[in-house]
């Protein structure tokens, strides 16, 4: 789509038109978008940080950025407490506000606080994308490319397609916005978003308020897209008001007559309670067709569904009943405002009377910090990842619901469809939310003596230089499609805490796919995954492209890539090749040697490259499928070593 202002234009189209820094609004060409707020936390931020000030800059040009502390929190060692302590530092000296572990998840708070309508989001996450659902333009990237945001400078995407999701009439009773983000997912799979933004429009948006758009926004990432946008209307006044910020509220929609590259009508009367099954959110089934499972845990929380309204819900079912005796009920609200509104209405007490357990405002179970399930368990969840061994237990089995499946199938002790359980529950909204930011640190002013803390889990970054001209190594691992980020560098407590620590946390690279991976790369000095597509997916974590690189990785050969990831790899100088004919994958086998050449100042971008099987005597093309922007940094051997190369900072 060619951008003119006499046509009419996408939301998308609009905040991106109006952020556009360089680049023309041409699906496909490279653009570079001003970023106005980034968010990094306490698993991405310790890398972004270090990298922000590899870069020499100074402080933040944005107009806000922001540094939670919510995944990393057990403190079962001295690790977590040291990332904390040079995030807080840092924030301080580089013009960072700082949210304190306590305040909650970043998504949630970042709605409930900081979300500006028309706005650019860039946050070190991949759920940034939840950010969509004030009419925000939130991405998720690598904690590099936000970096180089927070310095000012433009973040670069490829121009999406632009899919309208157009809803038609009303959520019939029991039915909530986890089902319509899953059956999206049933729909686009976890693979149909790639390369697209996700815009709502349409009578039914009239029905979901602010934190119901937000789970939708939120789960958007799981089909591969760039990120969901909703328009900015009366429900956000509403919702903004709410929280004392009706001065941000921002009128925002697509023109009418708007073009689009797809649309896809969803009719919401039509939806039923939903559920993804082990071990994709793409594995959706109606609860009705699979109800009677027994469970033996049950989580509720996460960026997806910890709002007030979630909670209080979870309370409302649960009021006057207990959780069957074989379940493990955890309940983690997504923010300090939510917990301090469930305290206030009693509902705290609901929760602890129906024998849940309360957890901290955090990520916590979501991304394996506790509550990993009993061996061959199966928790139902009310987050959005059920990825392998992401739970912490590798035979664990997750299954996705909204926060009434969750909760009704609580008191039975086996997934149950909620519309048995009698009249669906309304949950009335506070006049003004509990509002109390004390927990947000501001910066410093400029000037004021600010030294880094680093203690000594805050390892120096590694240096990489630039390829030769030819490279060649072994096939280290061949793997099949939608690899995810879980599966390159697993979740946990454990390995999180090693995030600011890059020697450390090499040692876990395909951890649950083949724990010997790291020795065999290392001894190896080179080499290359080989997978099929959709390579990459899930989570923005960078330690997935800089920790194999570290150890010796030369590249990836797929059949495609997930957005993110492929940034990613390229930011650390990993080549991410395509095969051109897919059937060439099946005929590498682990451990045969390959080559290829031309990595010199004459290569150009989308090359195609001929990869030398040297043990089969055979060979197969490959695209180079990156913008000049990307080859300029694979061929100085990343982001870092390219802005090091010019021996200036960037800016
Ligand atoms: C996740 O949900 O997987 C995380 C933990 O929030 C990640 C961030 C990370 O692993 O660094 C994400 O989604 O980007
Ligand atoms: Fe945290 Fe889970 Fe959301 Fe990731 S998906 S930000 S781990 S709550």
């Amino acid at each position: 789509m060619t951008e003119s202002h006499s046509l009419p234009q996408s939301l998308t189209h609009k905040i991106m038109a109006a952020h556009l820094a360089e680049g023309t609004l041409d699906q496909g060409t490279e653009i570079g978008l001003k970023i106005d707020q980034t968010l990094v936390h306490d698993a991405t931020g310790q890398m972004a940080l270090l990298q922000f000030e590899a870069l020499g800059f100074p402080r933040v040009l944005t107009s806000r950025s922001l540094t939670y502390c919510d995944h990393n929190i057990l403190q079962v060692g001295f690790e977590n407490a040291d990332d904390h302590a040079f995030l807080a530092s840092c924030a301080r000296r580089f013009g960072i506000y700082f949210s304190k572990t306590g305040n909650g998840i970043c998504h949630q708070i970042n709605i409930e606080r900081f979300s500006i309508p028309g706005q650019t989001l860039l946050g070190a996450d991949s759920h940034t994308t939840t950010g969509g659902a004030v009419g925000e333009l939130a991405i998720g990237a690598g904690g590099l490319d936000v970096a180089v945001a927070m310095g000012g400078e433009p973040f670069f995407l490829p121009m999406p397609k632009i899919i309208q999701i157009e809803l038609q009439g009303s959520l019939p009773p029991w039915t909530r916005a986890k089902d319509l983000a899953l059956e999206i997912l049933r729909i686009l799979t976890v693979s149909g978003g790639r390369g697209s933004i996700l815009e709502f429009s349409g009578p039914g948006l009239k029905g979901l308020s602010v934190t119901d758009r937000a789970t939708v926004a939120n789960m958007s990432i799981e089909t591969g897209a760039i990120t969901a946008v909703f328009p900015s209307d009366d429900n956000t006044l509403d919702f903004l008001t709410r929280q004392d910020r009706q001065a941000d509220y921002v009128p925002l929609s697509a023109d009418p007559g708007a073009a689009y590259d797809r649309t896809i009508t969803i009719d919401l009367s039509l939806l039923t309670p939903l559920a993804a099954a082990p071990h994709s959110p793409d594995k959706v089934a109606r609860v009705s067709e699979i109800e009677g499972i027994p469970v033996d845990q049950i989580a509720i929380g996460s960026c997806t569904n910890s709002s007030f309204t979630d909670l209080m819900t979870v309370a409302e079912i649960l009021k006057g009943h207990r959780a069957h005796p074989r379940v493990s009920l955890v309940i983690a609200p997504g923010s300090r405002q939510v917990l301090l509104e469930l305290a206030k209405r009693g509902a705290l007490t609901t929760l602890v009377a129906a024998g849940a357990r309360i957890m901290e405002v955090a990520c916590g179970f979501c991304n394996g910090v506790g509550q990993a399930p009993k061996t061959d368990g199966i928790s139902l969840r009310t987050s959005n990842r059920n990825f392998p061994g992401r739970s912490g237990t590798a035979s664990g089995n997750l299954y996705l619901v909204s926060p009434e499946t969750a909760a009704v199938s609580a008191i039975y002790g086996q997934l149950t469809d909620p519309r048995k359980f009698g009249p669906a529950i309304k949950v009335t909204l506070p006049e003004k939310f509990e509002i109390d930011d004390s927990l947000v640190l501001p910066p410093a002013e400029a000037g004021q003596e600010t030294p880094i803390v680093r203690g000594p889990n805050i390892a120096p970054l590694p240096k990489f230089s630039a390829p030769k001209e030819t490279l060649s190594g072994p096939v280290m691992l061949t793997l099949g499609d939608n690899v995810t980020t879980d599966d390159i560098l697993p979740a946990g407590a454990h390995i999180l805490a090693l995030r600011a620590n890059i020697p450390a946390i090499s040692r876990y690279i395909f951890h649950n796919v083949d724990p010997g991976y790291p020795e065999r790369q290392k001894a190896a000095g080179s080499g290359f995954v080989v997978a099929g597509a959709n390579y990459g997916q899930g989570s923005s974590r960078e330690h997935a492209a800089l920790a194999p690189r570290y150890l010796g990785l030369t590249g990836v050969i797929a059949e495609s890539f997930a957005r993110i990831h492929k940034a990613n790899l390229c930011n650390f100088g990993l080549l991410p090749l395509e095969f051109l004919n897919a059937s060439d994958r099946s005929k590498i086998q682990p451990g045969q040697k390959l080559s290829l050449s031309g990595f010199n100042a004459s290569l150009k971008p989308g090359a195609i490259l001929t990869v030398k099987n040297l043990d089969s005597d055979s060979s197969f093309e490959v695209k180079l499928d990156v913008s000049a922007r990307q080859l300029n940094m694979l061929l100085a051997g990343g982001l870092l070593a390219f802005q090091a190369a010019k021996g200036q900072p960037l800016t």
